[in-house]
């Protein structure tokens, strides 16, 4: 039997959920019987049924579930969370065989799913398509494991390697085609975060514009307060959360993180304790350089445009292991750092 095929329609299964599930994990599941898919779920919404649940319950010829082997993408829960646990459900039902993509990092379930359906004498396989699942899934396990928020960066820069102009100066790179990726990027991720300088200097208003999606918080570093309250990332349109060591009062949508220790590593560890599972750093150089000195990030999305500038300031430096994937459509190049092997193709 072709188990990768299953488990792979699994993962197609789990991603219906982007968008709707965060912060848990798209999580997907198949039922088979003799080579045949009886039964198919995914989890569709935050708070409600898991994958597993949804799957067995579409399945109609219940009397095969016995002989079935059911194929998920996150081991299956052990707590009584939202839901009640997936393994007692599939226990309940008696399956053969559970096969497994990713074992389940949050420290309530953490090999406990899996426990409880050996014990119960079901079958069990784990690791299939895991490098797939990971990726799927890779804001879920970084904001577990790391405890901090999944990091992208992202910057446009001339061929011959600038990023602005001599004195900062913002100079055109990317088209209205990147612009809408971009916007697209930020409909798709929990926060943007740009410079002080930045905010100051190009006075962006980090909504989605040119796509149509949900507006993510934006996170500004201001650390003495300095920057005018005209700026329209304070209009109050959108969520924004300003880092700073002194004390404010909040406003409409505008939050003060009091930090004592002003470091990127406090900032990814307060917006892990608010839920923020992933960020997307728009810059400036100054930004985005901290985020490399630190090793702070995920992954790169960079623009590469083919005019030359010249002289200017230098686009920021990395040594990426993989380069993953490249869409010359838009001049764009994605580069996924992380432990050796820890990203396959895609
Ligand atoms: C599964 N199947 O489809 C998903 C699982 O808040 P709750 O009760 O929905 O639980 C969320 C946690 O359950 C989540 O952090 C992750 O550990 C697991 N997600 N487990 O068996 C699913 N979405
Ligand atoms: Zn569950």
């Amino acid at each position: 039997m072709n188990h990768e095929l299953f488990m792979q329609r699994a993962l197609q299964l789990a991603l219906l959920g982007q968008g709707h599930v965060a912060p848990n994990p798209m999580v997907g599941c198949v039922i088979v019987h003799n080579g045949r898919i009886i039964g198919e779920g995914w989890h569709r919404q935050y708070g409600q049924a898991h994958a597993e649940v949804n799957a067995l319950n579409s399945v109609t010829e219940r009397h095969l579930l016995p002989e079935s082997t059911v194929y998920v993408t996150l081991e299956p829960c052990s707590h009584f969370g939202k839901t009640p646990p997936c393994a007692d459900r599939l226990v309940q039902e008696g399956v053969k065989e559970v096969i497994v993509c990713n074992d389940d990092p949050n420290p309530l379930v953490a090999g406990r799913g899996l426990n409880k359906l050996r014990q119960a004498g079901i079958q069990v396989q784990t690791g299939m398509l895991a490098q797939k699942g990971r990726e799927l899934n890779r804001r879920f396990f970084t904001w577990i494991e790391q405890q901090r928020p999944y990091v992208i960066l992202k910057w446009a820069q001339t061929a011959d390697g600038f990023l602005a102009g001599p004195d900062y100066q913002p100079v055109p790179i990317s088209g209205p085609l990147a612009q809408r990726l971009v916007h697209r990027w930020r409909s798709e991720e929990d926060a943007i975060w740009v410079g002080t300088h930045t905010a100051r200097t190009d006075n962006p208003r980090l909504n989605v514009r040119a796509w149509t999606g949900r507006n993510p918080l934006r996170i500004i570093p201001d650390r003495t307060l300095s920057l005018p309250p005209d700026l329209h990332v304070f209009d109050g349109s959108q969520p924004t959360l300003v880092f700073t060591e002194k004390e404010r009062e909040p406003g409409p949508n505008l939050t003060y993180a009091t930090l004592s220790d002003w470091s990127l590593t406090t900032m990814l560890a307060d917006l892990k304790t608010r839920n923020i599972q992933s960020v997307l750093v728009e810059g400036g150089t100054r930004l985005l350089e901290s985020f490399l000195a630190e090793s702070c990030w995920d992954e790169i999305r960079l623009f590469r445009s083919p005019a030359f500038l010249k002289k200017g300031i230098p686009a920021p430096h990395f040594t990426a292991k993989q380069v993953l994937r490249e869409r010359v459509g838009v001049d764009e190049l994605t580069v996924w750092q992380g432990a050796e092997g820890r990203w396959h193709g895609v």
